[in-house]
Formats: C-alpha cells, structure tokens, sequence
C-alpha cells in the first residue's frame, strides 16, 4: 500500500467512518485511497467551514471523530471558524491536510504557506509527516490526541510525495486514557457546602451536560434544593420531556446578579466559571459577583459523571421523577409570527428524537424555553460564537444520526455564511428541516448599537446592520442546490409547513419571514 492508503486504514480501523472533504490536487492520493480501503463516507462540502462544522456536528452525536480532508494552507483557513467552535465544544476532530510534495517547498509558489502556523490555534495537536513509514503512525497519534477526553482538534499534514510513496501497514491506534479521576477533597467540599444549606447553584457546562451526568446533577437539586444551571452555549444537551430542567445561565453579565440574586455559592462542573462574550464598558467580564463563594466539582478533562455521582449518592439522592420535565408542548400558535410563536410552532411539531442546531442568534432567545416540555430532544449550540456554523453541523449531524430528524434553526445572517451546506444535505438525502428565521437584518449588532448609545441612522450603521436591499431569497437559493423549500409569513403557515417537511424524507427549508 502507499501511504496515503496506510492513513486512511490506520483511520478506518479506528472506527472513522465519515470524511468531509474538500480535496485539491495534494490529495488526490488520499481521495484514491478512500476508495482502495472501504468504509469511510466521502462527503462532499462545497466551501471548507462547511466540512469542518459538519465533522463538528458529527462528533458531537457519535462520540467519535470524524475526519476531514483539505486542501493546503488557505484552503484550511476557510476552514477555521468550524474549527474553532469545534475546539470551544471540546469536540474530537481528525483534521487532514494536504501539503504540496516536499521537493516542490521553498520555491514560493502560488498556494505556499505555513500550514502548522494556520492550524495551531484551533488544534491541540499539529504534525506534518515527515516520511512515507511515519504517516500511518502519525495519524494513530494524532488518533490519540483528537480522543483524548473530552474531545480535540488534531491536525495532521501530509506532503502529496510522501502520500504516494509504499508504506508499510496501518498502525494501532492506542485507546484513548479514561477521564481523570475526580478529585476526593473537592467532592467533599461540595458535600459539606451543600449540608450546610446555604443557597448554592450547581453550573454545569461541557460533558457534565451529558444525560448521565446531568442526571446526577438533577438527584443534587432534588436532594438539597440547590438551584441547576446550564451553561449558555452547550455543545450537546438532552433537554424535552423526560430530562432534567435547568436554567439557561444569562447571555449579559448585567443580567446575572439579579438571576442569582439570593445565592451565596455557585459549584461549577465540567467548564470554567462563566465568563462574558464581550468586554462591554462598565460590564465585568467574569460573570460570577466577586461576594459569591465558587467551588470547582470537576473539570471536562476529568470525570465529571463519577464526580456528581459520588455527591448525589453521598446526599442519598435518588431520581425525584417529579422534578423531570413532563410532556407539555406549547399549543400549535396561530397568527402573527414573531418570536413567540416562531419557536411555540417549532416546540409544537417538533418529532420525537429529534436534534436541534440552534443557530438562531436573537430568534432563539424564546426558543430554550420553548422546547423545555417539547418532545425528548438533543439540543446543539454554537459554542464559539463563529457565525456560520449552524447549517454545516446540521449536516454533520443527518449523517451521524440517519434515524433522527434534524431540525435546523438558522438565524438568516448566519446562515448565509455557510448555505452550500444545503446541497449536501440535498446530495446525501439527509433528513433535515431548517428553519430560517428571516429577520433580514443583523439584528444582535442593532441591539449592539441601541445598548452602546450609537445611533442608528448613519449610513454605516444601517447599511452595515440591515440585509435588505434585496432582500434575500431563500427559496430560489435552497431550491438553486436541490433543497425544496417554502416561505411562510404567519404561525399557522409555519406549522402546516414544519408538518410536511417533518413527515417527508430529505431535506427541506422553510423561510419564515419576521420583518
Ligand atoms: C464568522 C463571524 N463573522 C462575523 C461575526 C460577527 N457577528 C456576530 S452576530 C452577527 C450577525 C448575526 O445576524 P443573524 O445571523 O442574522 O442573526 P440576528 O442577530 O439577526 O438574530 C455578526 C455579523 C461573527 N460572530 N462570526
């Protein structure tokens, strides 16, 4: 075998079974060999963000990587905001990137660049193979550090020379190490806290928002009476009926000492204490106020379950069915659309098992609340706040889970930075409804300008908030990649339109239009 097939059969004995790609001529050895060694997906992406949210959203179901596979230095960087939202939800990801041949180097022709120095600040592990006999090895190590819990980038470069050079065999991959242990002192600290009753609030984010953890978390609550927040940009939450409820911790730090208005100690587990998005003036950018006692349970590279295991069993804490959320979805909404009746419509038909990739930005404020008695769910979130991310992991996510209808909310704005993602989903069949919340407008930077004190009526701050002018079709544009599609301009559209698209297979959009 050469090397490019060692890769790919070191990945595919890895259990790797999805490749989205978006090759160029340094990796068309690579593409050859996906199909010398069944079994791994070749999935198509159009534009390179696409790939990488799509491996992001993919991984975020399985568990387990997939890989992608891309072209040189700036082909990569189109890639880099997915890679960085994958990073910021400790996602595994194997990132593979051709290189041109190593004799071609040095020359400084036209797509010549410092690949390592473009990945390194997504990636927790970087390496360019060096030989045709390492390249199997390297990706086993890089394997390794994509799996390492709970989850990273792993970029490995590989020269077009040495892909095409014999190679041995595929290598073993080694299995990644269980999660750190949690440590003993600090489950005991939580445990004294909370028998002394004081009013504290548990705050979990990462992998303790995974259903077993939070379970735990929600037999702490019932114990003790602490109050149970989420962070406010999980990767991956089951929320619906059936699932523990917890608060969605604020989005402006001007917003917490009210919601924590009464409580003395926060225990944070499976993510840092939270912290603002934005430095805005005169607004603190760690969330926490300073008279508030914070304990750490666990951390995401450590055990998080077996941490709020250990404090729920020590509080004798059993699973107060009670506390779970019933099934009592918001009424079908008729009328107007707005925000509310935007997301009561998506809460009211939304299937059972589906998963929901909350792109939505301002249109999703209603839509966590919306959803809390809706039907059992998995609830994805833009966890780096790099726009364009929604449609891309929704794809990820229809080729992870083919059983499990995606229900895509797509705030406009953002969606237009990825909406080729639409024709894979269309290429793949993949089943998936996206909503796009038309607002046709930047509408977070006008809430930006009106919390600023900066007016409105410039022709910057209109023309650079405001996407009318035309106005965007998204009907010819998702029909224009194979996606049907419909506009809607009230609740009671919606909800018959959401119906159809639910119950037919493939994917489908609905514009609904809000301005
Ligand atoms: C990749 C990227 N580019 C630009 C931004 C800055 N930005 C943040 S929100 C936003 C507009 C969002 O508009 P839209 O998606 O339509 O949602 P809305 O605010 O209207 O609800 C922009 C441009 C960003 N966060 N990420």
């Amino acid at each position: 075998m050469n090397a490019a097939e060692s890769l790919i059969a070191t990945a595919r004995a890895a259990g790797i079974d999805a490749c989205f790609a978006n090759p160029g001529t340094s990796e068309m050895a690579l593409v050859a060999a996906l199909d010398a060694v069944p079994g791994i997906r070749p999935v198509l992406g159009l534009f390179e963000g696409v790939c990488t949210g799509a491996a992001d959203g993919f991984a975020r179901m399985t568990g387990r990587p997939a890989m992608t596979l891309l072209h040189l230095g700036p082909c990569l960087a189109n890639g880099l905001a997915n890679l960085h939202n994958a990073r910021r939800a400790r996602t595994p990801v194997l990132n593979v990137v051709g290189e041109h041949a190593t004799w071609h180097l040095g020359i400084d022709s036209a797509l010549e660049s410092d690949i390592e120095g473009l990945a390194a600040p997504v990636s927790a592990w970087v390496r360019t193979s060096r030989s045709a006999s390492a390249v199997a090895t390297d990706c086993a190590d890089a394997l390794a550090a994509a799996t390492a819990a709970p989850g990273q980038v792993a970029t490995l470069i590989v020269p077009a020379d040495l892909q095409i050079a014999p190679a041995d065999a595929p290598a073993a991959v080694s299995k990644p190490p269980a999660p750190a242990a949690p440590d003993p002192s600090r489950i005991a600290a939580v445990i004294e806290r909370l028998r002394r009753g004081a009013p504290t609030a548990l705050y979990v984010g990462g992998p303790a928002c995974a259903s077993v953890a939070l379970s735990h978390a929600a037999r702490i609550t019932a114990a003790s009476g602490c109050r149970l927040f989420v962070e406010g940009f999980p990767a991956r939450m089951e929320r619906g009926a059936g699932t523990p409820s917890a608060e969605r911790f604020p989005y402006f730090p001007e917003q917490v000492p009210g919601v924590l208005a009464g409580t003395t100690c926060v225990v944070v587990v499976g993510a840092p204490p939270p912290v603002a998005l934005f430095g805005w003036p005169g607004s603190p950018s760690r969330m926490l106020p300073a008279e508030i006692d914070l304990l750490c349970l666990a951390s995401a590279e450590e055990d998080v379950a077996a941490a709020l295991a250990a404090v729920a069993d020590e509080l004798g804490a059993s699973v107060d069915r009670q506390s779970l959320a019933p099934f009592d979805p918001p009424p079908k909404p008729s009328g107007g659309l707005d925000g509310a009746t935007l997301t009561a419509a998506v809460a009211a038909t939304l299937p059972e098992h589906a998963v929901v990739v909350d792109e939505g930005a301002t249109s999703s404020v209603l839509l966590y609340p919306a959803l809390a008695s809706a039907a059992p769910h998995s609830w994805l979130t833009l966890t780096g706040g790099a726009i364009g991310q929604g449609l891309p992991c929704a794809t990820g996510v229809a080729i992870a889970c083919p059983d499990r209808r995606v229900v895509s909310f797509q705030a406009d704005g953002s969606g237009l930075y990825t909406m080729q993602a639409l024709w894979t989903q269309a290429r793949e069949a993949l089943d998936v409804t996206t909503i796009v919340c038309a607002n046709r407008a930047y509408r977070i930077l006008q809430i930006e300008l009106q919390r600023a004190g900066m007016p409105r009526t410039g022709r910057a701050t209109r023309g650079l908030t405001d996407l009318g002018g035309p106005d965007i079709d998204w009907g010819h544009l998702a029909a224009g990649v194979g996606v049907p599609a419909v506009r809607v301009n009230d609740a009671d559209a919606l909800v018959r339109a959401l119906e159809h698209a639910h119950a037919e297979p493939g994917p489908h959009l609905i514009e609904a239009v809000l301005a």
